[in-house]
């Protein structure tokens, strides 16, 4: 029987190295959402995934272990909770593994869409499995010993990551030509192209503003949309955290450039606020990298872009990019004092 090859402590260490690695996955797949710059969400999405294929290392293990422990506690757990979480560690597991190879839609359904139900199901369901089968740390969790094993976990998984994504490379796969954000393209320099995507709180638009409030040091200025092509331009790259990016020109006013005659608070922000109440809070000390866009590609905004005013905000992920602007307000609070994603 497989389980007399098996000693006590590897059980535990087994569930200890699934425990880590779907904590690890569950962090970055969070701080994913937040990083939006070259190298850091680079390095996120390596963790992320490395950490979600490492799972996969553990199976023989964990395979031996649930089998034992059937056998000596037949009865008295109910096993509901663990083989939902089985089932959807399953589907997270096989989302994002469908998402890197294959894209970002199959048959219609937003393949990330499902892996983020998917993965925050699997969270709550671990802290309901690991509530039921609580355990203290022990000394021998740091023993020498099951440091080695830890590190030849990580080893184990980043080398898995990495023969996934060379083997995509190599083989000339979709998946192979992901930003390293993990974004497939879709449309760069042809907007008509590019996806029209809203958060899950919104729609676009029946009637888009025509004017745009800039309210700031109490008082509120009525800019037409026309007078907002002043022709600086910026090449960008939106990435959506539904899992596609497109580089593209844009064009209006720099935020900086628009805020030109107002006093600006120290430490302050700027409220952007669209016309379906979407809104996000930027720090005024970015206003120079901000783009208020009525242009995209030389054309004028498409109404599903946004038309006829959208924020760009290079280097932060899709959801900071505010459509169809109403309002720009300048505000003494912090940026951060907002939940890290829209809500409204
Ligand atoms: N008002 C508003 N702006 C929004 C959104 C939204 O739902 N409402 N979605 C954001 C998200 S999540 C993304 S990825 C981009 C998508 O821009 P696009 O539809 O022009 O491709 O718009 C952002 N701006
Ligand atoms: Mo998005």
């Amino acid at each position: 029987m497989p389980s007399v090859a098996l000693p006590r402590r590897a059980g535990r260490r087994t569930n200890l190295g699934l425990l880590a690695l779907l904590v690890v996955a569950g962090l970055s797949g969070l701080l994913a959402f937040g990083v939006g710059t070259p190298l850091p969400s680079r390095v996120v999405a390596a963790v992320h995934g490395a950490a979600g294929l490492g799972l996969l290392l553990l199976v023989p293990w964990k395979t031996v272990v649930v089998r034992r422990s059937r056998a000596r506690t037949a009865g008295r757990r109910d096993p509901a909770v663990a083989w939902a979480l089985v089932g959807l560690t399953a589907l997270t597991l096989a989302t994002g593994v469908l998402h890197t190879v294959a894209g970002t839609t199959v048959a219609g359904v937003g393949v990330l869409q499902v892996h983020v139900a998917a993965g925050v199901g699997t969270g709550l369901l671990v802290v309901l499995h690991a509530v039921g089968s609580r355990q203290r740390p022990r000394r021998r969790d740091a023993s020498r010993r099951a440091l080695l094993q830890a590190g030849g976990l990580a080893v184990g998984s980043l080398a898995l990551w990495g023969a996934v994504e060379g083997g995509q490379r190599l083989t000339g796969a979709p998946g192979g030509a992901r930003r390293g954000t993990g974004s497939h393209e879709r449309g760069s320099g042809d907007p008509a192209a590019m996806p029209v995507t809203q958060w899950f709180t919104d729609a676009v638009p029946e009637d888009a503003a025509r004017t745009l409030d800039l309210v700031a040091g109490g008082r509120t200025t009525r800019l037409r949309v026309a007078d907002l092509d002043r022709g600086d331009t910026v090449t960008a790259v939106l990435d959506c955290t539904g899992g596609w990016f497109a580089e593209q020109e844009w064009r209006g006013v720099r935020l900086d450039r628009l805020l030109a005659d107002v006093d600006l608070p120290d430490g302050g922000s700027v409220d952007v606020v669209s016309v379906t109440g979407f809104r996000r809070r930027l720090p005024l000390s970015d206003a120079g990298a901000l783009l208020l866009a009525t242009h995209c590609a030389g054309r004028p905004l498409s109404a599903g872009h946004g038309a006829p005013v959208r924020l760009v905000a290079s280097g932060r992920r899709g959801y900071w990019w505010v459509k169809w602007v109403a309002r720009v307000e300048v505000v003494d609070g912090p940026w951060w004092l907002q939940p890290p994603v829209p809500l409204q």
